[in-house]
């Protein structure tokens, strides 16, 4: 629908880790954007390869009629923003609640307001819970464990009506454990890779929480980026859902043996008690998201560790 054309997007929680990505491939494709956050997590920083070439407005998805005097204008929404760890939606689930749900709710509504053409939204592996079956494929049942998942499976179904009942276009994306630069290493939610990573460069050993025989399906940010311009572009595929993943496994000790053969330190794993509630593996079937977005991820782990070494390097 869109593909020719240069859009006007607006991205919420677009100076986040993922957002901004969003934005640096919008950009470099030529489309205009308009970026939406209020830095809780968000950085202006994560902006500054785009600096100058996109509107930044301060405003926050539970604010309806200041979300909706920002979506006014739009071609489509990339919907990022978000409260994103999982433990912190177990601890305050209603204000997870308010950002997570409640904000895509009044993105739709707005979105509805003011015709804006498609919807594209950052959903979650979180969605599927802790049915063991693998890879997960979109048409398996929805069964998630924490308030996070919950109101992530609850914005798909918003979408699914918006798009059947409203004429909205939907997409919504199911990410698996994304990587890569600027995702912050330094709260305790942080995911795996930029913790290790971290780690590693300041000498420190590999906390491996459990045997280390988990795995995890890893995605560069990168590779996310491009199918979220994909879904905004691809024709015939409204109120659908993809998962977003390498359609790879990496087990945690792999993952620790790359950190090392990357870093060159020597990065050995210091086994803990296993983390409550984590699940032992994850891997996406990502083959619909192949065909329909004619998308493929392109950064393997190990290129991916490369890159984000090298951004961490350059940046200290
Ligand atoms: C990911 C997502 C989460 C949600 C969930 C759905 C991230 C950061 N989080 O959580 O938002 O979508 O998937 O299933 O992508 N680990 C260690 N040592 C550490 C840190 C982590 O061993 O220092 C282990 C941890 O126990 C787990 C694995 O690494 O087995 C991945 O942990 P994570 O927090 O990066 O991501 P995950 O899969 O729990």
């Amino acid at each position: 629908m869109l593909t020719s054309i240069l859009m006007r997007a607006l991205v919420t929680g677009g100076a986040g880790f993922i957002g901004s990505h969003i934005v640096d491939a919008l950009v470099s494709r030529g489309h205009s954007v308009r970026v939406l956050d209020n830095f809780s997590a968000g950085k202006r920083d994560n902006l500054s390869a785009t600096e100058g070439k996109i509107e930044i407005v301060e405003a926050d998805v539970r604010d309806a009629p200041q979300l909706d005097f920002y979506v006014a204008g739009s071609d489509v929404v990339f919907h990022e923003a978000a409260i994103v760890s999982v433990p912190y939606s177990i601890e305050h689930p209603q204000e997870t609640h308010d950002v997570n749900l409640q904000g895509t709710l009044n993105v739709l509504q707005a979105a509805r307001r003011h015709g804006v053409k498609r919807v594209v939204f950052a959903s979650s592996a979180a969605v599927y819970g802790q049915e063991p079956t693998l890879p997960k494929k979109e048409s398996m049942a929805l069964e998630p464990v924490s308030p996070y998942g919950v109101e992530k499976a609850a914005s798909e179904h918003y979408l699914f009506a918006w798009s059947k009942t409203f004429g909205i276009e939907t997409v919504a994306l199911r990410y698996f454990n994304v990587f890569g630069p600027r995702q912050d290493p330094s709260s305790p939610y942080s995911g795996v890779i930029s913790i290790f990573m971290t780690r590693a460069i300041e000498g420190k050993k590999a906390q491996i929480y459990g045997d280390g025989e988990q795995s995890r399906d890893f995605v560069y940010v990168g590779d996310v980026a491009a199918a979220n311009v994909r879904a905004a572009e691809a024709e015939g595929i409204s109120g659908n859902v993809y998962n977003v993943g390498a359609g790879k496994r990496t087990t945690l000790n792999e993952l620790a043996s790359l950190v090392a053969k990357v870093t060159g330190k020597e990065f050995s794993p210091k086994h803990e008690a296993a983390r409550t509630g984590d699940i032992v593996h994850s891997l996406a079937d990502i083959s619909r998201t192949k065909k329909d977005l004619a998308w493929a991820p392109e950064v393997d782990v190990e290129e991916g560790l490369t890159r984000l070494f090298d951004s961490l390097r350059s940046s200290r």
